[in-house]
């Protein structure tokens, strides 16, 4: 069975947490918005979403289609996705952690995004500017060091060791984990090489998942879309100090 993801064709975004994890397991899956066929592109991922048909329609992409199942909200997908892919821990308890910490993953991608689009998702960051400078500011000094200093405590205090956040292996919060380094060293290098130091167990985290031999795979790709200006983390370097 193929996965059918349907996310914004010229970004990583939200969407980019459910490719590392179909990637990381070698899934076979579709990036609809990004075809031409049948079915596929940007007016066909609007139209299924208005389909009037659709019991269930997501509110916004990223969602996945499976067969009969249609389901929308990175961590629900994922929570969905990870038993499928090998990439859930086995014990409830486990299973629920594992998706505690990609909800809090959620939190600090609404934040990051806030801060280039503090009060209007609908309207450009040229207009407002002022705003997200100070967005940007706490963001930076206190928000990034709180959330990545949380996964530090996380992986620190993990009984399994402390390679990954849950567990003995790897399953879909590190690949989170990785993506939010990833966009925070792209939309704030400034302030993440200050600070980085302080979350040594987390940058080796970020180390084993690029060298995870599909990832490695996947990051080399034409599939990895590169980070740019109209994503969730943007380069904007008066929001990393100046
Ligand atoms: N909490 C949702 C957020 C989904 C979301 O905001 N998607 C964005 C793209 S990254 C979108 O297209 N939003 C349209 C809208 O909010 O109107 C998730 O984690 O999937």
């Amino acid at each position: 069975m193929t996965y059918r993801l349907y996310y914004w064709p010229t970004i990583q975004g939200r969407g980019e947490f459910v490719r590392l994890a179909l990637e990381a397991a070698g899934a076979a899956y579709t990036d609809m918005a990004r075809g031409k066929g049948e079915g596929e592109g940007v007016k066909a991922m609007m139209a299924l979403m208005g389909d009037k048909a659709l019991a269930r329609p997501p509110f916004a992409p990223p969602f996945l289609v499976d067969g009969e199942v249609t389901i929308a909200q990175v961590a629900n997908i994922l929570f969905y996705l990870g038993p499928k892919l090998g990439l859930t821990p086995d014990a409830e308890a486990d299973r629920l952690f594992a998706h505690q910490l990609q909800l809090t993953v959620t939190d600090v991608v609404l934040e990051a995004h806030d801060t280039h689009h503090p009060i209007d998702n609908g309207a450009y960051y040229e207009d407002q500017k002022p705003e997200a400078a100070k967005r940007a500011k706490a963001f930076r000094t206190d928000r990034i060091p709180k959330y990545l200093g949380y996964f530090e405590r996380v992986l620190a205090a993990n009984p399994a060791g402390d390679a990954w956040l849950v567990g003995a292996a790897m399953t879909y919060p590190d690949l989170s984990a990785f993506q939010l380094v990833e966009g925070l060293r792209y939309a704030f290098p400034k302030a993440m090489a200050a600070h980085e130091h302080s979350w040594p167990k987390l940058l080796a985290l970020h180390d084993r998942v690029a060298a995870h031999k599909n990832i490695a795979a996947y990051l080399g790709s034409e599939r990895r879309i590169a980070f740019n200006e109209d994503g969730i983390f943007r380069r904007y370097p008066e929001l990393d100090g100046g």
